[in-house]
């Protein structure tokens, strides 16, 4: 009896009176729309009631991208507080703050996909659990399309850096009434869109975040999507040139058996594929049409796909995909449909969401979206000299195997980098290239990797990361762990002993 009035006292004393009160908090632009405590227990999305929250999304990666599904998420309980912002007459940003009452004393921020428009839940428990404070944001509008910004220029920069930016700095000042300090630290973890608005922040807020996870990062959005309608647009219309999945994937087992053993182990992965010179050509069809060869226009459309895009000029407007990853083409070269995602900025750059993609001119359209939104909304800026003299961290990671968004990309970024700043800035950047990994993981290759304890140590312990592991799990079980290397070095087999053992292998 004692003890249950001693817990009884404690629960009274405790902050569900203060995460009420935060209702009445008066921040600018902010309105307050829900400020409560939430027990602990399964996660069920605010609002809907019912069922249990399906498995995390691939932007709701946060510390092991590619997790397999989950038993039911227990969420610890938290104040929970959603607010809509309106920093231009325009805005209406939904952002969710998390504010655990086992609180480790720091603030991470999860990141979006795609074109965002709805708040990341799935990271937001990932990081929750952790005893991290937490938030995300729909970026300024509902659903996952670009039709919110057409002739909503104030939406477009809502969602290209102003609802992060945002719902950071009242998150702080949310955390900092909650529990009468601020956070110590604060760390942003995202992928995809999220891995943009990682960049975007360490270029324009330097200040914001001192340490930043961005995998596989749409920075350089308008011209991810010029180049999925410069290899999809010609196939759209030329029917002829459409590959199917067994084609593709037996171009895929092409190209990994021409490069699988240059790493010194023939496992099914390419270690290097900027290394691996595959000519697509020994697919041709030497006689009939079949399953396992190309004709010369399915040639045409793969060669376009492996390319670097680029306009009459020679200037490169985007890399291609890596060899060991068609097996995932059909998106861009199956002839069907327009990648939707892609047809979305060109929506914006010509005010029309009736856009027909089959007109597509790479010369004349990235131009226009990029004088009407690229500067806004890509986050291409090498200069990180404020993030770096904040005492900022930047994780960059990226899948050999992506074809949402080719990898080469991140490495552009990264060495634009190193050019602006001086070639040797491993104390406060690094990449990390998987090999067999998918967009912001899966894939064949070793994905699950535990992004944020290799940042905290970094950014906590001042360890910085050499090697880092990573695993690969079929049902539920580790069949494979494997080093990804700092770029440029590669995972090489030494010789003797499993390859699904991450000890035989050295970066090289
Ligand atoms: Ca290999």
């Amino acid at each position: 009896m004692l003890a249950v009035l001693a817990l009884s006292a404690t629960l009274a004393s405790s902050s569900p009176a203060s995460c009420e009160s935060l209702k009445s908090i008066s921040l600018p632009n902010m309105t307050i729309v829900a400020a409560e405590m939430v027990a602990a227990g399964p996660f069920t999305p605010p609002g809907r009631g019912g069922a249990p929250a399906p498995p995390a999304a691939p932007e709701g990666r946060g510390r092991g991208a590619g997790a397999p599904a989950a038993p039911p998420q227990i969420v610890p309980a938290r104040c929970r507080v959603n607010a809509i912002l309106r920093p231009s007459s325009d805005s209406e940003i939904e952002m969710e703050a998390w504010l655990p009452d086992n609180w480790n004393g720091k603030f991470q921020f999860v990141g979006g996909g795609g074109w965002a428009g709805i708040i990341s839940f799935p990271a937001m428990v990932t990081a929750v659990q952790e005893g991290y404070a937490t938030a995300s944001t729909d970026t300024g509008h509902k659903g996952g399309n670009a039709l919110f910004a057409i002739n909503h220029p104030e939406k477009v920069v809502d969602f290209a850096y102003r609802a992060v930016h945002e719902t950071t700095v009242q998150t702080k000042a949310l955390i900092a009434k909650y529990y009468d300090r601020p956070a110590r630290l604060s760390y942003w973890n995202g992928c995809s869109t999220g891995g943009r608005q990682g960049l975007m922040e360490a270029q324009k807020f330097p200040d914001d975040f001192d340490a930043i996870i961005a995998g596989a990062p749409a920075n350089f959005q308008t011209h991810l999507h010029a180049w999925d309608l410069s290899v999809a647009v010609p196939v759209l219309n030329n029917p002829a040139a459409a590959l199917t999945a067994a084609k593709l994937t037996a171009l895929s087992e092409a190209a990994v058996n021409a490069c699988d053993a240059q790493d010194g182990v023939k496992d099914g992965l390419i270690s290097n594929p900027g290394a691996c010179k595959f000519d697509p050509s020994v697919m041709l069809c030497k006689g009939a049409d079949g399953p396992n060869c190309l004709t010369p226009p399915q040639l045409d459309a793969v060669k376009r796909a492996y390319a670097t895009t680029k306009l009459k000029s020679g200037d490169a407007v985007f890399p291609g995909k890596q060899p060991g990853s068609e097996y995932q083409w059909m998106a861009f070269l199956g002839g069907q449909n327009a990648p939707g995602v892609s047809v979305g900025s060109f929506q914006v750059a010509y005010n029309d969401a009736n856009w027909d993609a089959k007109g597509f001119d790479v010369d004349r359209d990235l131009k226009i979206v990029d004088d009407k939104v690229g500067s806004i909304i890509n986050a291409v800026n090498p200069d990180l000299s404020a993030f770096k003299a904040h005492g900022g961290k930047l994780l960059l990671y990226h899948g050999w195997n992506d074809t949402a968004i080719s990898p080469g990309n991140t490495i552009n970024y990264y060495e634009s980098v190193l050019k602006k700043m001086g070639g040797k800035q491993d104390d406060f950047v690094r990449l990390y290239m998987a090999p067999g990994m998918q967009h912001c993981g899966g894939g064949p290759g070793p994905n699950q990797i535990n992004y944020m304890a290799i940042m905290e140590r970094w950014r906590e312990n001042n360890q910085a990361p050499a090697s880092i592991e990573a695993v690969h799990v079929t049902n539920n079980r580790v069949d494979m762990t494997r080093p990804l290397c700092p770029y440029p070095q590669t995972a090489t087999y030494k010789g003797s002993g499993s390859p699904n053992d991450a000890s035989n292998f050295a970066c090289k």
